[in-house]
């Protein structure tokens, strides 16, 4: 009888181990589910099959239904220097991992780009099509640095987007950054620039144009008393996390304040300089900033240059997986995905 009780009862905790084991294992299924259908959720929504054509509305970045959208994503290194990295399979990474909807393509104008080498427009035609065909925004970005008024090739750059908006005026993907950094100039050379250029780009279509303001996009005060009178422009706002602080976030909500709409098509955890360390107390400062203020932000830069802004360590494989990812990259992969 003993023998008897003793094994109904190893029976029934077996059983009973049995069932919670089971229900352990349905619940954690129906977790994973439910993670996985409010990312697939997520998902649905972000990219450019749902959201369409964007306009400016107020000071909001809006969809096709006028719902506020907040792009998120990378940018490019120069692409003479790193274009490699920006293949199919990174782009479905920054897809399908980050949550990523949109991309940069950094076309330098100078130190090797365009200027120098017109051939690099077909590395960008290239670039936008891949883009493109993940359904994701790509911003074309005339990228002036050390040319740091834009006039200095106004000619070549109405050339450039003219050949670029003509051909893809039906495109709802693009984004047009017509001067990337002016600096040691005026808003009044930036302003006639970006009129010529937004002319252009306006006989083809209505996409989104984001402009540069001087001191490297951080003087975004400028357009507030002398803004461009044209629909769907943003201006640009930049920042490095080691350099720029509280000061800059105070003057980007100045500027909100004041009606104007900003775009962070660039930024880094680093300082000014690309590099200098990691600064990511006052990054995450940023990233609630531009999360409460609805601001669409871009992190400098896809490569794996030895500098502590580049989203890979140095050496990783061009095809990147997340084992490449630097400081700089994990902390972006998350802000972008939204877990911080
Ligand atoms: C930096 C790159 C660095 C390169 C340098 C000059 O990280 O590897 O040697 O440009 O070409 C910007 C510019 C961006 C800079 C970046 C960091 O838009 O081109 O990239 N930065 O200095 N503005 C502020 C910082």
């Amino acid at each position: 009888m003993k023998k008897f009780l003793l094994v109904l009862c190893i029976c029934l905790l077996i059983c009973g181990c049995g069932k919670k084991a089971i229900s352990q294992k349905k619940n954690k299924e129906k977790d994973e589910q439910i993670e996985e259908k409010s990312s697939e959720e997520i998902k649905k929504n972000i990219f450019v099959s749902y959201n369409g054509a964007l306009q400016v509305k107020g000071i909001n970045l809006v969809n096709q239904y006028d719902e506020v959208i907040q792009l998120k994503g990378v940018s490019s290194h120069g692409l003479q220097w790193y274009g490699d990295f920006v293949n199919d399979q990174n782009l479905k990474t920054l897809k399908n991992d980050f949550n990523s909807n949109v991309f940069r393509l950094a076309m330098y104008t100078k130190e090797g780009g365009y200027i120098d080498n017109k051939e690099i427009m077909q590395d960008v035609i290239k670039d936008i099509d891949l883009v493109i065909a993940n359904d994701m925004y790509v911003i074309v970005d005339w990228h002036i640095l050390s040319d740091g008024n834009p006039n200095a090739y106004v000619e070549e750059a109405i050339n450039f987007f003219e050949e670029i908006s003509s051909k893809y005026k039906n495109s709802p993907n693009i984004i047009y950054e017509i001067c990337n950094e002016p600096n040691g100039t005026s808003w009044s050379e930036i302003k006639s620039y970006s009129e010529r250029v937004i002319e252009v780009i306006r006989k083809n279509c209505n996409n989104i144009i984001i402009v540069g303001t001087n001191t490297w996009s951080q003087d975004v005060l400028d357009p507030v008393n002398d803004r461009l009178n044209y629909d769907n422009i943003m201006y640009a706002l930049h920042f490095y996390a080691g350099t720029h602080t509280d000061y800059l976030r105070k003057r980007a909500k100045e500027a909100l304040d004041k009606g104007i709409s900003l775009f962070v098509s660039e930024w880094g955890v680093s300082d000014a300089s690309g590099n200098g360390g990691v600064f990511l107390d006052e990054a995450q400062k940023w990233i609630d900033f531009m999360n409460e203020n609805k601001l669409s932000f871009v992190s400098w830069s896809l490569s794996n240059k030895d500098e502590s802004s580049a989203l890979l360590k140095p050496g990783s494989n061009v095809n990147f997986n997340n084992s490449d990812l630097s400081e700089a990259g994990q902390f972006v992969k998350k802000a972008i995905i939204g877990n911080i």
